[in-house]
């Protein structure tokens, strides 16, 4: 994997010579490259920054440093970023990350998915922030993907702090970087579930305060049936405690962790009696959507009950319930201009479930269901639904240039793969 990282304070990246990450570089498992951005401020100062129009505290970081090391960047491509056994001549772009306390929150999900890009840029904000005509530059002039993300709901200085978590976080998950990848699968997070205590030498320990601490007997045992079970016990007592939002997420979804997030899930055909639920559930899920492309004038979001119930007719639609309460639902049919193309539309996975791989398996689900002649899929988005976006280029979709079917949407459309996994 290639990594560059553009800063102004390129040695605060320094701590990612050490330790592993250090390694799995001199190993060449890892090209990271950190680039100052005052290279590319070239008046006498070398100033990547100014005054806020409208007024207000601070700076802001100037666009023309930026828009000339993104392009020092993404116009680097040397191969090393090519993505193995692609046969695409384009060369490679790295796709954008940008630190910031209003982005996308950084997950383990998100980790694994960024693990399987083949380059990543990172650009570090300071001050108030980068002039956001630069993101805009760089997804629509550059053509990058570019997503913010933010290390959590607190205000750090500036990015490199996160940049510096997100590549630890998301190069241990590298093939090779940590030793024995097996204790990658226990952890926490990996499964929704926080991690169980650990003990070393020696077994009967005495702190400096005379007190005497043993290690748990069954842990002395041998006995690792009963060892696993009580690891896990610990498992969920602590996630109760500590974290009772992601026990909920794995108790609703029992499968999601181990294997299919459809496993111990009730996937039935919709009838007009789910019409009520399915009303609600479709607003719940839409909220968001308006938001992120600034109109919540979209049917989701403004349909009657009896429009449901109607698009029942013209939809086979599915529901998902884990223990009777609806949680997710999907419907396909074919595209009544194209038969041999099968429409996606109305994914939806209750907001508290979301981010656990419900979504990807429900639009599995919808693909395999599409009859034999079926040689593409489609689907609308918003085009500000950058995780919508992100899930369906995952599964393999890829814009249709130009407007989708809807203001302001764009169109995904997907090759269908015969014998590929969404044959069922
Ligand atoms: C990038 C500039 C500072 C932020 C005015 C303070 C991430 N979880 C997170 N919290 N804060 C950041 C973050 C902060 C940054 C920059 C990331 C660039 N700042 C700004 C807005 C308010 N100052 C972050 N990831």
């Amino acid at each position: 994997m290639r990594l560059d990282v553009v800063s102004i304070f390129p040695e605060y990246l320094s701590p990612l010579d050490l330790s592993l990450i250090g390694k799995a570089r001199r190993d060449g498992l890892l090209d990271l490259r950190v680039h100052d951005l005052r290279d590319f401020a070239h008046d006498r100062h070398q100033s990547v920054d100014d005054t806020p129009y409208g007024g207000g505290a601070g700076m802001v970081m100037k666009p023309q440093p930026w828009a000339e090391a993104l392009a020092h960047v993404a116009g680097s491509d040397d191969g090393g970023a090519a993505v193995a056994g692609s046969d695409d001549p384009a060369p490679a772009r790295p796709r954008l990350i940008v630190p910031g306390p209003g982005g996308v929150p950084f997950s383990q999900a998100l980790a694994r998915e960024l693990a399987g890009e083949p380059w990543l840029a990172f650009a570090c904000g300071r001050y108030e922030g980068i002039d956001e005509r630069v993101y805009e530059h760089a997804a629509q002039d550059l053509g990058l993907e570019v997503t913010v993300v933010s290390l959590g709901d607190y205000v750090l200085n500036g990015g490199e702090v996160a940049v510096l978590a997100i590549v630890e976080a998301v190069a241990r998950l590298l093939p090779g970087v940590i030793g024995n990848a097996e204790s990658l699968v226990e952890e926490s997070h990996e499964d929704g579930l926080l991690e169980y205590p650990v003990y070393t030498k020696p077994s009967s320990w005495e702190s400096a305060s005379g007190v005497r601490r043993d290690v748990p007997p069954v842990l002395l045992s041998g006995d690792h049936g009963r060892i696993a079970a009580w690891r896990h016990q610990q498992r969920l007592e602590r996630t109760a405690a500590r974290r009772p939002d992601l026990l909920h997420a794995s108790q609703a979804m029992p499968g999601a962790a181990a294997t299919g997030a459809l496993e111990g899930l009730d996937v039935s055909t919709a009838t007009p009696a789910d019409a009520p639920e399915l009303l609600t559930l479709s607003r719940a899920c839409w909220v968001t959507e308006g938001r992120a492309n600034g109109s919540f004038d979209i049917p989701p979001l403004v349909e009657s009950l009896a429009d449901v119930v109607d698009g029942l007719g013209q939809w086979q639609t599915w529901t998902v319930r884990s223990a009777g309460r609806l949680v997710g639902s999907v419907r396909g049919r074919r595209d009544p201009s194209d038969d041999a193309t099968w429409q996606v539309g109305r994914l939806m996975v209750a907001p508290d479930l979301q981010g656990h791989g419900l979504g990807r398996a429900l639009l599995a689900h919808v693909e395999a269901a599409a009859p034999s002649d079926v040689t593409t899929y489609w689907i609308n988005t918003g085009r500000g639904s950058e995780r919508n976006l992100r899930t369906y280029r995952k599964a393999g979709y890829r814009a249709v240039p130009g407007e989708g079917a809807y203001p302001g949407t764009v169109d995904l459309t997907k090759k269908r793969v015969r014998g590929s996994v969404d044959e069922g």
